[in-house]
């Protein structure tokens, strides 16, 4: 009854999800067709398991090549009374198919699911939907009251909110009757790369008599994060699009007719590109096309645009004379107009948008003031506290070198503790803090810096990183659940601004290169200066003073509970919750008297703890700057899949792991790039019973592990010596 047309052409890891979401339909009267586009993946096996699962029909295309003949080719083969088509990449939630069929009746052309946008793999979509699902009933419907005012008999309205530009319409998330295609000779232009949808859907809205939609039928579009690697079509270039753009357009304005409605929604979408896309092309652009070729395709199209559909609250005054000017063909006046435009928004988002308006100040007025040759800005886990290799640094020069440089610590509030005198302090994201960045030659962060931030030529930036990488990051993730889709792009513009990278071992900077696409060159294997004080001759004496500092006893020893953070725990962009499985009590019944227990909650963890209820047993250590004060007192670490454990070993202190959540974290947030049960210097507990055992036989499972241990020791602190900002200092800074 139904034929659902994939197309393939790569990314195998993709297609399993594709193919498990239509095997597990309720529904079974479909077939799924497969069209192979010149694909190089070996898919024997794939096919094999889902063949009768996801009753699958094979066809290669030939000759051709491109998804316009693959979905052309796919409904050739298509035997169902109805097509739905879903991209490779691509999975349906639920039971889609079922849900639209429910909706249609005979003489209903096509039915509408929502498409639904995601950076996740299908496991943690579909946990993350059933969890929101609940919690979202009332804004759902909400959703639905609004749904409902429009007319459903008039297929543009419901589809206008995503018929705003050409590269977002789309064909995916519908059901239709194949007659609807056959009857009007619907078929994707395949000399087209791009925006083959267009022309269909506006065909589709010509022809298609009645439709009906639903919300719950979702089709469940993939983002690829990972631009580098993996770009997906509509990561391409605009200069490479924009010849099937002018195609797009103009076919499809052709189909429209003399529908007057749908002609002024394609005026609409172009006017719209002028004004947003466009512009910016113009004015930033070194391809000279935006001003020829492009240009003159634009005026071709524009031709065609009736003032009157312009007519609406969406454009300003400036930006539709910019619009005229395209009618009219005067690239003079054209250019003048988009000047005028870009400044008001300039103008209009600086008074919005304080670091906007800083930035500006910095380009204008920062920039061309001398660059100060013995500054260093220090900037420490986002400006939270002084502590990790930036403060062992900065130390390392306040001892050995002076009053030679300027050192400026960036803060994210009052009150950071900076040790040493001479130091200057600004707030991150103020004014002062753009002034110290443009004009100091050197930057120290041990995090990813901000990108807001106009760097000049000569600046030399030391990116030191906060740990040895555990869980794998970046561009060795194959899926990112953080808040921020744009990731992996983000990520790559900000280490090409890194000059050099501080590793702690060879491990490191190996992965290094791989999870940042960096280069061996510029990356220092010198160890960690925030481990140094691991080695100093005085750690003891300087423990105890710490100690006593904290306020906990010098009989007690300190077990030291520092876990990671949780992707998919998260409230707002950087902020996430924790949940404590650790049970506090029953520790405290059983180790009250010989331990306390120090808290150090990750620095993105929002979360307070409440300790009052524990009394003298528990330490809060999350507010505490500096976490190597808080290995060096410490008898016993116990963490998860934080990276401090590396740190750590360099006390050659038992090291435990309390891994409740082992799996999904490995499987679903994460990844790893150890063997966990293999290559840890300690055990694995997955209970709480599995940890008060542990800690009750500490020294025996010392014994166990001395070697694995000794291992670890080996490969991960065998640069560390104590000198590391020796080392740094001396290659860094001149
Ligand atoms: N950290 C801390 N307290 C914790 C956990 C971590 O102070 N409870 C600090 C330590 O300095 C640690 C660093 O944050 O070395 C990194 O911690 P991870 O838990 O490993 O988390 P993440 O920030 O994701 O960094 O290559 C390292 C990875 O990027 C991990």
């Amino acid at each position: 009854m139904v034929s659902i047309i994939v197309t393939h052409k790569k990314d195998i890891f993709y297609l399993r999800d594709c193919l498990e979401s239509i095997a597990e339909q309720q529904f079974q009267d479909y077939e799924t067709i497969l069209v192979l586009d010149h694909t190089e993946d070996d898919l024997e096996e794939i096919i094999q398991e889902f063949q009768k699962e996801a009753h699958l029909k094979i066809y290669k295309l030939e000759e051709k090549t491109g998804v316009s003949a693959a979905r052309n080719l796919g409904m050739d083969k298509a035997s169902g009374e109805y097509i739905y088509f879903l991209d490779n990449d691509d999975y349906l939630y639920g039971d889609a198919i079922k849900t639209l069929l429910d909706v249609m009746d005979e003489d209903t052309d096509m039915a509408y699911g929502k498409v639904k946008h995601t950076w996740f793999q299908r496991q943690a979509f579909n946990d993350a939907q059933s969890d929101s699902e609940n919690e979202e009933e009332e804004e759902i419907s909400k959703r639905k009251e609004f749904l409902l005012s429009f007319d459903f008999n008039d297929p543009l309205n419901y589809r206008y909110e995503r018929y705003r530009k050409l590269d977002k319409i789309t064909v995916l998330g519908a059901l239709y009757k194949k007659s609807l295609f056959i009857d009007n000779n619907i078929r994707f232009n395949e000399n087209q790369t791009y925006f083959s949808d267009a022309l269909v859907v506006t065909s589709i809205f010509k022809y298609a008599k009645k439709f009906k939609c639903t919300e719950d039928a979702l089709y469940v579009k993939r983002h690829h994060n990972d631009k580098q690697n993996n770009p997906a079509i509509s990561q391409h270039t605009k200069e490479e699009t924009m010849p099937d753009y002018f195609v797009a357009y103009k076919n499809s304005y052709k189909m429209a007719g003399d529908d007057k409605k749908l002609k002024n929604h394609l005026n609409v979408i172009l006017a719209k590109f002028i004004v947003k896309e466009y512009i910016n092309k113009l004015r930033w652009s070194e391809d000279e096309r935006w001003k020829g070729e492009f240009y003159n395709g634009i005026v071709e199209m524009a031709k065609t645009i009736d003032k009157k559909a312009l007519k609406r609250k969406e454009f300003t005054r400036a930006e539709k004379k910019m619009i005229y000017a395209f009618i009219e063909n005067d690239f003079d006046k054209m250019q003048k107009k988009s000047i005028r435009v870009l400044f008001h928004r300039k103008i209009k988002k600086m008074f919005r948008n304080k670091r906007v308006m800083y930035k500006t100040i910095t380009l204008y007025v920062f920039s061309r003031m001398k660059l100060k040759e013995n500054w260093i800005v220090f900037e420490s886990f986002m400006g939270r506290n002084c502590s990790g290799q930036p403060k062992y640094i900065y130390k390392y020069l306040m001892e050995n070198c002076g009053n030679k440089y300027k050192c400026i610590w960036v803060v994210d509030r009052k009150g950071v503790k900076i040790p040493g005198t001479g130091y200057k302090k600004c707030k991150r994201f103020g004014l002062r803090y753009y002034y110290y960045m443009n004009r100091s030659k050197y930057w120290v962060n041990n995090m990813r810096q901000s990108l807001s931030i106009p760097r000049r030529p000569e600046t030399i930036m030391l990116a030191t990183w906060h740990g040895t990488p555990l869980k794998r990051l970046v561009f060795d993730m194959e899926d990112v659940h953080s808040a921020n889709p744009r990731y992996k792009d983000i990520v790559y513009r900000q280490t090409r601004e890194w000059d050099y990278l501080l590793s702690d071992n060879p491990f490191s900077t190996e992965k290094f290169q791989s999870c940042f696409l960096f280069e061996r060159e510029k990356i220092l294997e010198y160890g960690y200066p925030a481990n140094d004080p691991m080695y100093a001759p005085d750690r003891q004496e300087r423990a105890e003073k710490i100690k006593r500092k904290m306020g906990i006893p010098e009989n007690k020893k300190v077990i030291l509970y520092a876990p990671t953070w949780r992707d998919d725990q998260f409230y707002d962009k950087g902020q996430y919750g924790f949940e404590l499985d650790l049970d506090i009590k029953r520790l405290e019944k059983e180790f009250g008297n010989e331990y306390v227990l120090l808290l150090r909650l990750h620095y993105l963890v929002v979360d307070q703890l409440d300790l009052s209820q524990y009394g003298d047993f528990t330490v809060d250590g999350s507010s505490y700057d500096d976490i190597t004060d808080l290995y060096l007192i410490s008898d016993l670490l116990i963490t998860d899949y934080s990276s401090v454990f590396f740190d750590y070993a360099n006390l050659k202190r038992p090291v435990l792991y309390f891994t409740y959540d082992l799996e999904k974290y490995r499987d679903v947030l994460r990844g790893f790039y150890l063997d966990m049960e293999k290559d840890l210097p300690g055990p694995l507990l997955l209970t709480n019973d599995e940890v008060v055992d542990a800690i009750k036989n500490i020294d025996k499972i010392t014994e166990e592990y001395r070697d694995r241990y000794d291992e670890f020791y080996n490969r991960f602190c065998c640069v560390d010596d104590g000198h590391a900002a020796q080392r740094v200092v001396e290659k860094v800074f001149h």
